[in-house]
Parts: structure tokens; C-alpha cells; sequence
């Protein structure tokens, strides 16, 4: 008997946050994939809000038989003092339109036990698609050691390889958001596929775009198109840009069809300290060092190298405008 082609089941771990939201309705909304649970960590916005706003935008998209796990309130090392992206997604994350609280609650359980949990009852089957600074995940990696061969593949969106990042020449925010946490995550032996700034950077929603979610009746285009005008305005002033990176977006894509980008091999390792930390520093393995490195005997990972970006930026608009 043939069996039916299974959906790729993912968990996505999120910081709601504009992108965020974005790329969350294209997985609802994505037949490839089965999206089974949603955990939440600070980024965007701090770890209550992510999860509240997680809620909400399942709410709006009447999925509330989908979970919310909510996550750590600390970066890896117990730090506090986080860094929030308010000025790029609006101080409620979703830009500021004060949306109503959401009425469902998260479920009472942590997203570390959470993880670890599904990679247990699926094992190999669950893919983590991480759309903020990786504490959880590390955090699932110290607690149970099998975690990292039991998950079945954690796609990320993190880390600037061979260019500048965007918290500052050296660093992207999610790896910026928790080095301690994306070192352990990197060099865990999972299979990981990161996804960085030199992709998603080429990944642009234009104001045309834009114009033509407005003009859209699918409920997806339509919630987004109203939370739209922060992200556009931040990324005029920074980037002098017409239009949106969608960092996130691209990133589900990767997990929805990862044949829309190439990717090289080797391993990863960042920079915890100094004015360089959060910079995702890859070694392709070719060489060999004299000395043993800080590289050397490492798990390699994917990182994306190239990406058929007008074939991912159709995908990521139908899905928004057909909902
Ligand atoms: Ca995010």
C-alpha cells in the first residue's frame, strides 16, 4: 500500500514580532507541513508578550487546537538583561495595534520540557523551526542529551555568514539575543540548517507587495497588511530600502521547501565575548590546521548559501493572500 506523503511535523519556535507573525500564518497555511505546537522565547519582544501574541495570532487564524508553550524568561547563562527589538516590531510587538488580550491561555508546561517531550514521542519526525535567539533549544540540549538525535532537524533563522550582521557590523539579533545558547545548539550534533542574513537579506517584500496584500481579502493579508507600517518604516530609516526583509518567512520556507535554496556544510562556531559577540564564525573543513581549533572535531551543520528568492517571496505572498 502507498502510503500518503507525510506533512513534516514542526514546532516553531517564535518571538512575535511582525516577521514572526508573517511567517507563522504561512505555515498554517502551508499543506507541506503540520505545525504542532508553538513555543516562545524573548527577542521581539520579551518572553510574556511573545507568548501572549503567540496566542493571539492563533486566535485570528482559528487554530487555537494548536498549543503554546511558553519559554524562557532568561538567556542561556541566567542573564537578564535582554536585548528587545520594540523599535522594529512596535512596543506590542505587533505594530502597536493594541490588539485585544488573547482569551486562550498557554499550556502548563515549560517549552524545554515541551521540546524534549515531542522529540521523544516523534522521534527524527519533529522539525524546530527557531525564529529567535536559541536559549530553549540549547536549554532541551543540556537537559537531556538525546535531544539533539531525537529532533528530527532544527531549521533556524540566525547568524550573518560572510556578511555584516544587524545589530551591529558583527552580529545578528538572534544569535546577538543568546551566543552561549547558538554555540551549544550549533555544535550539538543536530541536523541543523541555518538560515542568515546573507539569504534572507535577499528576501524583499516591495511596496507593491504590499499594495497587493492590502488589496487582498484573505484574512492573513489582511491582518498583516495593518501590522505592516512600523517594520516598513524602520527599514526605510536603517537600510534606505522601498520594502521588508522577511527574515522569518524565508526561514518556514526553508522548512516548507527547502528546495528553494543551496546550502555548504561545515562548522559553526560563535563568538560569546567582546565587541564581536553573536558573530557566527564557519569553518568548510578543508583545511587542516596545524594546531587543534576551537572548530576542530566539531558536528558540521547547513548553512544556506543562495536562494531562489523571487520563488520563496510567490510562496509566502499566495499563502498570506489565499487564507
Ligand atoms: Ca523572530
Amino acid at each position: 500500500m502507498v502510503e500518503a506523503t507525510k506533512k513534516k511535523k514542526i514546532i516553531i519556535d517564535t518571538d512575535p514580532g511582525i516577521d514572526d507573525a508573517m511567517a507563522i500564518f504561512v505555515a498554517l497555511n502551508s499543506p507541506e507541513v503540520e505545525v504542532i505546537g508553538l513555543t516562545t522565547i524573548f527577542g521581539n519582544v520579551y518572553t510574556t508578550l511573545a507568548t501572549r501574541n503567540a496566542l493571539h495570532l492563533l486566535e485570528i487564524a482559528g487554530r487555537t487546537d494548536i498549543p503554546v508553550v511558553e519559554g524562557s524568561h532568561t538567556s542561556f547563562t541566567k542573564g537578564t538583561k535582554l536585548r528587545v527589538a520594540d523599535f522594529v516590531h512596535g512596543t506590542d510587538g505587533l505594530g502597536n495595534q493594541n490588539f485585544p488580550p488573547p482569551l486562550g491561555k498557554a499550556i502548563e508546561q515549560s517549552a524545554v520540557n515541551y521540546l524534549i517531550e515531542q522529540a521523544n514521542q516523534y522521534p527524527g519526525e519533529v522539525t524546530v523551526v527557531a525564529l529567535g535567539p536559541l536559549t530553549n533549544i540549547a536549554l532541551a540540549v543540556e537537559q537531556d542529551p538525546e535531544f539533539s538525535k531525537k529532533i528530527g532537524q532544527i531549521v533556524l533563522l540566525g547568524g550573518a555568514f560572510f556578511v555584516n550582521g544587524n545589530v551591529n557590523p558583527a552580529s545578528e539579533a538572534n544569535i546577538f539575543g543568546d551566543p552561549d545558547a547558538a554555540d551549544i545548539v550549533f555544535t550539538s550534533g543536530a541536523d541543523v540548517v541555518a538560515v542568515g542574513l546573507n539569504v534572507t537579506h535577499q528576501v524583499i517584500m516591495s511596496d507593491d507587495d504590499r499594495d497587493k496584500l492590502v488589496q487582498s481579502n484573505g484574512k492573513f493579508a489582511q491582518y498583516i497588511s495593518k501590522i505592516l507600517d512600523i517594520y516598513y518604516s524602520y527599514h526605510h530609516e536603517s537600510y534606505n530600502t522601498k520594502g521588508v526583509y522577511l527574515h522569518d518567512p524565508a526561514t518556514i520556507i526553508a522548512a516548507v521547501d527547502p528546495s528553494l535554496f543551496t546550502y555548504t556544510e561545515g562548522v559553526v562556531r560563535v563568538q560569546t565575548s567582546g565587541i564581536t559577540r553573536g558573530t557566527t564564525v564557519f569553518y568548510n573543513t578543508v583545511k587542516r590546521f596545524m594546531d587543534e581549533t576551537e572548530w576542530s572535531g566539531k558536528p558540521t551543520v547547513k548553512v544556506a548559501v543562495t536562494v531562489d528568492a523571487p520563488a520563496v517571496l510567490k510562496l509566502v505572498m499566495d499563502r498570506l493572500i489565499n487564507s
